[in-house]
């Protein structure tokens, strides 16, 4: 680069900073072996959900680890970010098929609209169990709410951010989805490559917390000026 290119390039990235947000990425990886899956064998005993499957119960899925240690359904966000947009953001969606529900991690922000619906030919009933008192007020209506066959969508909302906070339906033993709330619009879920994203971070220092229901919690320290930010996870066995 010449000089006269290089000075300009130097305006124009000062000139962009003072306004400018950068993006967090990077990866999520289980090193080892992750703990076997169960069988959920009761499935099959209920004729109607029994045929879904063929005679070939599905299992849990605890843990979504790829060929290459790809870690799904682990939550990372900013520790202590406010500022939710969950007003404003696109309801987020939990459905029940073939008696289970999908997706079973599910991240939403305060404020923001969870839709419950039922795809299925049977009864199922919503049974949601939350750790903090202000989201179970919030839920009152529908905090135990039966749902008929293909009926009525359910609508939550949540006001205290909760890690995990656990639904069930009472008529499916075998049926649970954690739904884990945040208080900002700086978190990620990773999807089965992974990956993470979290957009437009403003510059500043940050504790960075990546989640997994069942493999626990790691943290780092992260700075984020007017670049986007690489930084992965690593989870072994416990
Ligand atoms: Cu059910």
């Amino acid at each position: 680069m010449n000089k006269i290119l290089s000075i300009l390039a130097v305006g124009m990235v000062g000139a962009c900073s003072a306004v400018s947000a950068a993006d967090i990425i990077g990866t999520v990886t289980y090193k080892g072996a992750a703990p076997a899956e169960k069988t959920i064998t009761p499935i099959l005993d209920d004729p109607t959900c029994g045929a879904s499957y063929n005679g070939k119960a599905p299992t849990t899925h605890f843990y979504a680890v790829g060929a290459n240690g790809e870690f799904g359904d682990v939550i990372v966000s900013l520790k202590d970010t406010t500022g939710s947009t969950g007003a404003s953001a696109a309801p987020a969606v939990m459905d029940q098929k073939a008696c289970l529900y999908t997706p079973t991690i599910l991240t939403v922000q305060t404020g923001q609209k969870l839709i419950v619906k039922n795809s299925d030919p049977v009864l199922h009933n919503v049974h949601l169990n939350p750790t903090v008192a202000e989201n179970e007020k919030a839920n009152e209506a529908s905090i135990n709410a039966a749902q008929m066959p293909n009926g009525a969508d359910l609508n939550y909302s949540f006001v205290k951010p909760e890690k995990f906070l656990k639904f069930q339906c009472d008529v499916h033993p075998w049926m649970f989805a954690w739904v884990t709330i945040v208080d900002s619009p700086y978190y990620s879920q990773t999807g089965a490559d992974g990956k993470f994203v979290i957009k437009n971070v403003p510059p500043g220092k940050y504790t960075i917390v990546a989640n997994h229901r069942k493999a626990g919690e790691k943290t780092q320290d992260i700075e984020v000026k007017d670049a986007s930010v690489t930084i992965n996870f690593t989870f072994e066995p416990k």
